[in-house]
């Protein structure tokens, strides 16, 4: 090969070189670049709530002492999961918004065309917020002390003139089922299946009444955050508490949890279905294909769990492992909050 065509061929293969280590600097820079920012995403996507590990196992789901939907009970297994220490608060649920600037359903537009009879003054978003009476007729008829208020959602609990200041600690309320679905994918977790939610609730406990043990209150301490005095009229607050409490204000159950009585309702991830105890799998229910309330024909629920600040053994004893509770997935309220589970392995 003549001197000339040998440089040529010696240049080609240097220049061919260096374009192939440029392509490689350019590939791993790429892949640095799309690490850095998938972990910039992960620790903003990074809930703050505490989680603990519910050891896999079988219990038994139901009362025979509570209400017709708490039977028949039966035994349910499930793997293990983990869940959110306490219930989602404020302070967290404000985190996810800022990340992804999400609104809830509280706060959009209200589209008139969905509610034709309404007046369009009354088409203001807004959320279901406790006003308790003077004085109670009947405590079959919940409109005398539950009332439809414009501008309230989770930053006002009560409506326009409240908000979160002090309550940062506190559950976050006024979420819509949906909402909370939201926050859930957000933080990478999912809400809690009911037969997942009873069994943590449980702690380990066997037919146990409470989430504590079998005495209402040990030493006469009140072990979680419900109503005392008489419903809806008079809120003792002996509990220290007449509203919602700063989450984790209670002495934990079994499994570490707080707050599995009272404080907030928390939603799960199934459909309402009362009669749903007497066909449920056994293995890792996950609840019916479609929701079915006897008292509401007609109307979807999903279901929530373990009571709130407004229980009292007067009106509704919500607050016990067994006890459900139901409510259209579209209906915020001022007692209305949530908190997640998680699958994976065990720690
Ligand atoms: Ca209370
Ligand atoms: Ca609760």
């Amino acid at each position: 090969m003549p001197p000339a065509t040998r440089s040529a061929v010696v240049v080609v293969g240097l220049i061919s070189g260096l374009v192939l280590l440029a392509i490689f600097w350019v590939a791993k820079e790429a892949q640095r670049v799309r690490r850095q920012r998938d972990a910039a995403l992960a620790e903003r996507r990074r809930s703050s709530v505490e989680m603990v590990w519910i050891p896999g196992g079988k219990f038994t789901m139901g009362a025979n002492d509570g209400n017709a939907d708490e039977r028949p009970i039966h035994d349910v297994k499930l793997p293990g999961f983990w869940m959110d220490r306490t219930e989602v608060t404020n302070e967290e649920f404000l985190r996810f918004v800022e990340a992804t600037g999400y609104v809830t359903l509280a706060e959009r537009p209200v589209i008139g065309a969905d509610f034709p009879e309404v007046p369009a003054e009354r088409l203001q978003p807004g959320a279901i917020t406790f006003a308790p009476p003077a004085r109670v007729e009947n405590l079959s008829d919940q409109t005398q002390w539950w009332r439809y208020t414009s501008g309230a959602n989770w930053r006002h609990p009560e409506g326009p003139d409240s908000d979160l200041n002090g309550r940062d600690k506190h559950p976050v309320v006024q979420v819509a089922w949906e909402d909370a679905v939201a926050y859930a994918q957000w933080a990478g977790k999912r809400l809690p299946t009911e037969a997942e939610w009873e069994y943590a609730a449980r702690g380990g406990l066997t037919h146990s009444p409470y989430v504590w043990g079998s005495e209402k209150l040990p030493e006469g301490r009140w072990m979680a955050n419900l109503w005392q005095g008489m419903f809806p009229v008079e809120n003792a607050g002996e509990d220290g508490f007449p509203g919602t409490s700063p989450a984790g204000s209670f002495p934990p159950n079994g499994y570490g949890l707080f707050d599995m009585a009272g404080n907030v309702w928390e939603w799960c991830a199934d459909w309402y279905a009362g009669d749903y105890y007497g066909r449920s799998d056994r293995e890792n229910p996950s609840g019916p294909d479609r929701s079915e309330d006897p008292g509401e024909p007609g109307v979807e629920k999903r279901v929530l769990r373990g009571g709130a600040f407004l229980s009292s053994d007067m009106y509704c004893r919500g607050y016990r492992p067994s006890a459900r509770m139901k409510t259209a997935p579209d209906t915020p309220m001022a007692n209305i909050g949530f908190r997640c589970v998680k699958d994976g392995a065990a720690p």
